[in-house]
């Protein structure tokens, strides 16, 4: 499949996918959703990418879903937007939390509608400055979709998620850091380079146990105590099994740098 609304690439370990419809601010139409789910499922067969880089190009890094595709006449039959959502939306949230390796998003501008919730199901979020999230839903009748109901009041509180779904006002790059909706603000000129250099750190560290991490805290909100410490338990004894481990503990000993594979 060749790609015309996104770029990919995966080089070095590391997996680039940047939405690239800048003149709809990188708002998702099916097509988009389509590239977006095959370059993804590439990621998940590669035996090479151990990163997932996502961002966009432009000056906006997602508006949402394309309102132009779901604009309804007068008088049309009322749209199924459960559908688009059941199609598109779920599976790629479900996709991102669940690739077995860190999925970096690098905001480089708006991010609006289901667009401000992508990056919240990724894991490590750095905004440019500039950059700004945007629960636009309630502008339009819609209820925040794309996991936000959920991670919401998970990452700022059930006060700050009803102000930012009902009023639908933008939330500046540097407050979202403060709240702890996103990991980092980094200068705008910065975001690229330094989304990167994050990346790069990552490529060559255990990505298995980091995906082991990412599984552990993944489940957390939904566990008891007593199941975290079981679950802590049986992936424990997956990373312990890992050709990571070994090399980890060996050039710990002989005073090494260590060489990661990923498995
Ligand atoms: C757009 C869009 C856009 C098309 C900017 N569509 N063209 C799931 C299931 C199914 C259906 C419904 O939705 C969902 C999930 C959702 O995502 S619902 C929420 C959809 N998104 C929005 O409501 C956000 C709409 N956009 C905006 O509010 C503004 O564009 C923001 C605040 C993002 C940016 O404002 P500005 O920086 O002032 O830029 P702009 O408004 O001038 O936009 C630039 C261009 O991008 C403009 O086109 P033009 O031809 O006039 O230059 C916009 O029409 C276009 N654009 N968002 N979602």
């Amino acid at each position: 499949m060749s790609f015309q609304h996104i770029l990919f690439s995966i080089e070095d370990g590391i997996a680039l996918l940047s939405l690239n419809r800048p003149e709809q601010l990188n708002s998702f139409n099916t097509a988009m959703h389509q590239e977006v789910r095959e370059a993804l499922k590439q990621v998940r067969q590669s035996e090479q990418a151990r990163v997932l880089l996502l961002t966009g190009e432009g000056r906006g890094f997602c508006a949402g879903q394309d309102l132009s595709d779901r604009n309804v006449a007068p008088g049309a039959e009322r749209p199924d937007l459960g559908l688009s959502i059941e199609q598109f939306y779920n599976p790629l949230i479900r996709s991102l939390r669940d690739l077995p390796m860190p999925v970096i998003c690098a905001v480089n501008g708006v991010a609006a509608g289901a667009g401000a919730n992508i990056p919240l199901a990724c894991d490590l979020v750095l905004a440019a400055r500039s950059a700004s999230f945007i629960q636009a839903f309630c502008r339009i009748g819609l209820i925040p979709d794309s996991g936000g109901t959920w991670l919401l009041p998970r990452l700022v509180g059930m006060a700050r998620a009803k102000a930012l779904a009902m009023l639908g006002e933008r939330l500046s790059a540097e407050q979202a850091e403060q709240w702890g909706l996103i990991h980092r603000v980094v200068d705008d000129a910065e975001l690229r380079d330094e989304a990167l250099r994050l990346a790069r750190h990552l490529a060559a560290q255990p990505t298995y146990g980091l995906a082991l991490i990412k599984r552990s805290l993944n489940a957390s909100f939904d566990n008891s105590f007593d199941q975290q410490l079981t679950l802590e338990r049986d992936l424990q004894r997956l990373a312990g099994r890992s050709d990571d481990y070994r090399e980890g503990v060996s050039a710990f000993m002989e005073k090494r740098t260590p060489v990661f594979k990923g498995c």
